[in-house]
């Protein structure tokens, strides 16, 4: 096979949600020498969006995305260590997790790879997080970053929830507090008062190194 042939049978197989085929392509991608972010963001990624565009028309249903989603995720698990090739150095704490109401994780999980692979402390609550959760975590861990998705605009409103109740636990100033997503947008976070808002996974990295960055330099600052 083609790398070209890969990757098209890689986005035919997700959207079909045939796992072990999708596990197999993979795995034959890599030993072909093809590049782990290749096989993601050329085939793994836009099969999903063209599942989810047919999800949107009508002409396609929740259990096709559902095994699309896995098989997905399948192909997640092999890529993991490549693209989370760790740094020895921890640059700073994350706690992660999907917003209550809300079992996505795809994009989520995608989001702790890089930030693993950029040398972050990942602390991962998984899906469907209550507010009581988040700031159980955010006592218990004391991370740099609280970040946050919701990938459904009925669950977006999680975010505010979720940074008031931070106000009300007296956290809110401890913690720098990142939102994402597919619906979210700037202007959104912006809404809820969130400290920042990245559209993929790479820019959440290099958002949070900045965020970071500013906060340390604040503090050394005031010290
Ligand atoms: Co759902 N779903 N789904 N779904 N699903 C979407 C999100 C949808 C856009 C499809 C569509 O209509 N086009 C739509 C939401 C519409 C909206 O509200 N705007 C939708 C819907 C409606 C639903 C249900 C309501 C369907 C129903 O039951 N009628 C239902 C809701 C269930 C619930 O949560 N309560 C539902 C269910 C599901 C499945 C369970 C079947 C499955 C999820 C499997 C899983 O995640 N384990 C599923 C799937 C697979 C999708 C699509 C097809 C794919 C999502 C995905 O994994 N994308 C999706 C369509 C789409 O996105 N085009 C869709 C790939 C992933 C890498 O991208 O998730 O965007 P993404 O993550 C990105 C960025 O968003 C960002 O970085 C990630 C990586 O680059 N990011 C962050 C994410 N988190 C971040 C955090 C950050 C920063 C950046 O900082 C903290």
């Amino acid at each position: 096979m083609t790398p070209e042939e890969i990757l098209q049978n890689l986005y035919d197989e997700t959207m079909v949600g045939n796992g072990p085929a999708v596990i197999e392509l993979t795995n034959t991608g890599l030993e072909m020498g093809m590049d782990p972010e290749t096989l993601l963001f050329d085939a793994l990624i836009p099969s999903l969006e063209e599942v989810g565009a047919r999800f949107e028309r009508g002409d396609w249903f929740v259990p096709e995305m559902l095994i699309a989603g896995k098989a997905m995720a399948g192909a997640l698990e092999v890529l993991r260590p490549l693209l989370a090739a760790k740094g020895t150095e921890t640059i700073g704490k994350f706690v992660m997790g999907t917003v209550k109401g809300d079992v996505h994780d795809i994009g989520k999980n995608l989001v702790n790879i890089m930030l693993e692979g950029a040398g972050f402390e990942v602390i991962d609550l998984g899906v469907q997080v209550s507010p009581e959760k988040f700031i159980a975590a955010v006592e218990e861990h004391q991370p740099d970053i609280l970040g946050m998705s919701a990938f459904l605009t009925t669950t977006m409103p999680m975010f505010k929830a979720n940074i008031n109740a931070l106000e009300k636990a007296g956290l809110r100033d401890k913690v720098i507090v990142l939102v994402g997503g597919a619906p979210v947008t700037q202007e959104y976070a912006d809404a809820v008062a969130a400290d920042g808002y990245a559209a993929d996974a790479s820019a959440a990295v290099k958002l949070s190194k900045e965020l970071i960055a500013k906060q340390r330099a604040a503090l050394a600052l005031n010290a």
